[in-house]
C-alpha cells in the first residue's frame, strides 16, 4: 500500500507532502513515512524541506484511535526529535488547524510559516491528556511560562498572526501556501538560515507566581481534573530541567493520564459526539431538503434562542408571536443577547447587527408561506401545540418541515393533527438555546427521512450536537433528569439538606448541584407540566410534594427570588432559609418520612445510579441509538461531568456487577417502584458484557 507521505525534490528544496484524510493524523504509516522521507532528505541534494499537507488542513493530532493498542515505532517524540535533529532546515507550512502532535511537528521543524486564516493549538486537555511530544517543553523556551500555560492549559486553538505575535509562527503566507512556503524555503536557504532548533533555546525563566495562579484557575476552571495540574507541572519542569529530562518528565506524565480514566472518558465522549450524527439507513448521501429561511413560533426565552440560533449561521428567520407587545418583548431579549455577545468578545458589533437584522418580527402566520423550516416553541401545552400545528399545515408550503421544541410532550399526537406527519419532527434546544450545544432530534413514528436527515446536518450548520431520540415522555435527557430529580428530592425528605446534595453532586463532577438546577430553571415550570400529566408519567409524588410547596407559597426559584434557597436580589448569592427548611421538615412529617443524616456517598449513588438505570431503560427500548448517545445527552445538555464519560461510559468504567449490586440494594431498602434494576442491565451483568459492547436493534 502506498505511503500517505510523499517526498519530492523541487530544484534544492525537498518537499514532505502528507496526504492521511480527512484531517492528517498521525497514523502509524504516517509516522512511518515522515521518517522515511526526513532521513532521504539527510542524503539527498536539498537544501532545504517543506512539510505540507494535502486536503484541508495540516496535521490535526495524534491518532486519538491508536491510544491504548499497542505502540509502533517510530514513536512521535523520536520522530519529532529526529525532525528537529535534522541537517538541512524543516519547514512547517500550515493551513486548517495544526493541532496536537500536528503543532508539535511544526514545533520541531526549525521554521514556521502559514497561512492567514490557518489555526495552532494543542487541546490535548480536552482529551485529559497533554502535549506527550515535546510541546510543553518547546513552546515555553519560545514564548515563556505565561504564554505557555495559556496556550496548553485552555487547549484552545489561536489564529496563525496571534502565533506569530507569540513567536511559534515565523512568517504568514499570502496566497498559495505551497508557493509561498517554497519561497519561504529559498529565502531562508540565500540567508544561510541555520537549523533553528527550539529544543537548544535557553530554558524559559521560571515563573512560580504565574504557575501557582495558573493553578489555582484550573482548579476552579477544571475541577477534578488530573490533566490541566499535570500540564502546569510540565511547563514548570521546561523552566528547571534540561531538555532531555524535561522531555522524560513529559512523557511520564504523558503516559500516566494517556492510561488514566479520565482521559479513556474524554475520548469516549469525543468520538461519541461524532457517532451521535450516525442513523442506520442515512448517510452523507441521503436526499435532504434545502433549508433557505425559518421560522419561530413563540419568542419568549427559548424561542428568541432558537432565532438567534438560525440568524448565526446565516439563515433569515421569522419570528412569530400573538401579539405586538410579546413580540417587541421577545425581539428585546434577543438584542440583549447579543449585546452580551459583544461584550464577551463571541462577536463584532456588526456581526450583532447583521444577525439581529436576519430576524423579522410578525403577528401574521400569512408571512411563513414560504418557509422552509418552522420551529414551533410555545409553552408546554399539548392542545396549544396542536392548534399551532393545524394552522402551519393550512399555511405552510407543501415539502416544509414543521418542528416542535416541547421537552415533553408526544411528538406522534402533534403530527397526527397534520395532513404531513412525514414533515413533522422533534428539535428539542436546551435552554439557554443559543449557547447549549445540544439538540435532541425527535425521530416520530412517521418522521420521513429525509426530514431527518436535513435537521441532522442543519444541527450541525448551526453548531449543535444533534442527538436521535425515539417518542416517549422527556425523551432521553429528561426521562432520565425525572429520575434523578426523584432522588433528590428524596434525600431532602429524609435529611440531607439543598446543600449538602448540591455540594456532594458538585464534588463529584456535576456542574451544578441538582436544588440549584430546579432554582435556576423555575419550580413553577415543572409544577404546570405535572398538571396535565397522568399519575403514571408524574412518577413518585413524594419526589414533587416540596417543590410544590415552595411554589404554592410563591417561591418559583431564583426568578422570584427564592425556591430551595433564598437569592441576594444583587450579587445572587443563595442561602437555604428557615422558610425552605420548615417546608422540607412539613412535607416529610406529612409522609410519614424519618429523618436521618444522608451521607454524601449516598446520595451521590442514589441520584447517578438513578441516572444509569433509566439511561439502559432507554436503550434497550431504542429510544437511543447506542448507549453513547445517552453519554452526549447528559454531557452536553445536563452538565453530566465529560471526564466521566457520561453515565453509560460511567457505568462501564465501575463495573456493571458493581453497578447492579448497588441498584439491587436501594432497591431492598426503597423499594421496587422506584429501584427495579433495568432488564439489559440484569442481562449484560450474566453474559459479562458491557454496555459499550451493546448495539441497539436495527442501529
Ligand atoms: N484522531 C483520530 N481521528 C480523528 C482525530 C484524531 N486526532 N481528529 C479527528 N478525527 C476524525 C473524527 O473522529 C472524524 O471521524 C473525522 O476525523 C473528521 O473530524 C501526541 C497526544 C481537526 C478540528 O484533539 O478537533 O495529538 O466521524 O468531524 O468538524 O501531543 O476533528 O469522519 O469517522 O471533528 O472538521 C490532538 C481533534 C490529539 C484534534 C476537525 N488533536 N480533532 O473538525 O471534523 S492528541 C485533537 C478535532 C495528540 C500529541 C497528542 C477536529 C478538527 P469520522 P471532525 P471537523
Amino acid at each position: 500500500m502506498s505511503s500517505p507521505v510523499r517526498y519530492e525534490l523541487i530544484g534544492d528544496i525537498g518537499v514532505m507532502s502528507i496526504n492521511n484524510p480527512p484531517v492528517n493524523v498521525l497514523s502509524h504509516p504516517v509516522r512511518q513515512g515522515i521518517q522515511d522521507a526526513c532521513r532521504e532528505a539527510q542524503a539527498d541534494s536539498s537544501k532545504a524541506v517543506v512539510i505540507i499537507c494535502d486536503g484541508r488542513t495540516f496535521v490535526a493530532g495524534a491518532d486519538i484511535k491508536e491510544f491504548g493498542q499497542p505502540p509502533k515505532k517510530p514513536f512521535l517524540p523520536d520522530l519529532l526529535n529526529e525532525i528537529e535533529a535534522s541537517s538541512k532546515p524543516m519547514i512547517a507550512a500550515i493551513h486548517g488547524s495544526a493541532l496536537g502532535g500536528g503543532f508539535e511537528l511544526c514545533l520541531a521543524s526549525h521554521y514556521r510559516c502559514a497561512v492567514a486564516t490557518a489555526k495552532v493549538g494543542l487541546p490535548e486537555v480536552k482529551l485529559g491528556l497533554l502535549p506527550g511530544a515535546g510541546g510543553t517543553q518547546r513552546v515555553p523556551r519560545l514564548t515563556g511560562i505565561t504564554a505557555a500555560l495559556e496556550l496548553i492549559s485552555s487547549g484552545n486553538p489561536i489564529s496563525a498572526t496571534s502565533a506569530e505575535t507569540l513567536g511559534i509562527v515565523d512568517r504568514i503566507v499570502d496566497g498559495d501556501l505551497r508557493e509561498g512556503a517554497l519561497a519561504y524555503a529559498r529565502e531562508l536557504i540565500d540567508r544561510g538560515a541555520a537549523c533553528r532548533r527550539s529544543s537548544e533555546l535557553p530554558a524559559p525563566d521560571a515563573n512560580p507566581a504565574s504557575c501557582a495562579e495558573f493553578r489555582q484557575q484550573l482548579e476552579k476552571r477544571a475541577r477534578g481534573q488530573i490533566a490541566p495540574q499535570r500540564i502546569v507541572d510540565c511547563v514548570e519542569a521546561a523552566s528547571t530541567l534540561p531538555f532531555p529530562e524535561g522531555l522524560q518528565f513529559e512523557r511520564e506524565a504523558f503516559l500516566s493520564l494517556m492510561t488514566g480514566p479520565q482521559s479513556a472518558g474524554l475520548r469516549h465522549v469525543f468520538f461519541a459526539e461524532r457517532d451521535a450524527a450516525r442513523v442506520s439507513g442515512i448517510d452523507k448521501t441521503s436526499p435532504q431538503r434545502d433549508i433557505k429561511s425559518v421560522a419561530v413560533i413563540g419568542a419568549g426565552t427559548m424561542g428568541g434562542g432558537i432565532a438567534m440560533n438560525f440568524a448565526n449561521a446565516g439563515l433569515p428567520v421569522k419570528l412569530l408571536e400573538v401579539s405586538d407587545d410579546a413580540l417587541g418583548r421577545g425581539l428585546e431579549i434577543i438584542v440583549r443577547n447579543y449585546a452580551g455577545g459583544v461584550k464577551r468578545g463571541k462577536m463584532t458589533q456588526d456581526e450583532a447587527i447583521a444577525r439581529r437584522d436576519l430576524i423579522q418580527g410578525t403577528t401574521d402566520y400569512a408571512a411563513l408561506a414560504d418557509v422552509d423550516l418552522v420551529v414551533e416553541a410555545v409553552y408546554e401545552n399539548l392542545s396549544l401545540k396542536q392548534d399551532i400545528f393545524e394552522r402551519l399545515d393550512d399555511v405552510c408550503k407543501p415539502g416544509a418541515i414543521l418542528a416542535t421544541n416541547t421537552s415533553y410532550q408526544d411528538v406522534n399526537r402533534i403530527a397526527a393533527v397534520t395532513r404531513r406527519p412525514q414533515d413533522v419532527i422533534g428539535l428539542h434546544f436546551f435552554s439557554p438555546a443559543h449557547i447549549m450545544k445540544l439538540l435532541e432530534v425527535v425521530r416520530a413514528a412517521e418522521t420521513a427521512d429525509d426530514v431527518l436527515a436535513t435537521c441532522i446536518s442543519l444541527a450541525k450548520k448551526i453548531g449543535k450536537i444533534p442527538v436521535v431520540a425515539g417518542v416517549c415522555y422527556g425523551f432521553i435527557g429528561n426521562r432520565m433528569l425525572q429520575k434523578y430529580a426523584r432522588e433528590a428530592q428524596l434525600c431532602l425528605l429524609e435529611g440531607a439538606t439543598p446543600e449538602t446534595i448540591d455540594t456532594a453532586m458538585q464534588q463529584w463532577g456535576m456542574a451544578m448541584g441538582p436544588m440549584r438546577v430546579f432554582d435556576l430553571a423555575g419550580l413553577d415550570i415543572g409544577y404546570k407540566a405535572r398538571q396535565g400529566l397522568s399519575p403514571e408519567e408524574r412518577g413518585d409524588p413524594r419526589a414533587y410534594r416540596i417543590p410544590d410547596a415552595l411554589v404554592e407559597m410563591g417561591r418559583l426559584g431564583q426568578k422570584s427570588g427564592a425556591g430551595f434557597y433564598t437569592y441576594d436580589p444583587d450579587t445572587r448569592a443563595y442561602t437555604f432559609d428557615d422558610v425552605s427548611k420548615s417546608v422540607i421538615e412539613r412535607a416529610a412529617a406529612s409522609l410519614g418520612v424519618e429523618r436521618r443524616e444522608v451521607d454524601a456517598s449516598e446520595i451521590v449513588d442514589r441520584l447517578i445510579y438513578a441516572l444509569i438505570n433509566e439511561g439502559i431503560n432507554i436503550v434497550e427500548e431504542g429510544i437511543a441509538q447506542r448507549p453513547s448517545d445517552v453519554d452526549v445527552v447528559y454531557v452536553y445538555g445536563y452538565g453530566f461531568p465529560a471526564h466521566r464519560g457520561g453515565p453509560m461510559h460511567y457505568a462501564d468504567a465501575t463495573g456493571l456487577d458493581r453497578v447492579l449490586e448497588r441498584i439491587c440494594e436501594f432497591r431492598e431498602r426503597f423499594g421496587a417502584e422506584n429501584w427495579t434494576p433495568a432488564p439489559l442491565l440484569e442481562q449484560l451483568v450474566k453474559e459479562k458484557r458491557s454496555l459499550d459492547s451493546f448495539v441497539v436493534k436495527g442501529a
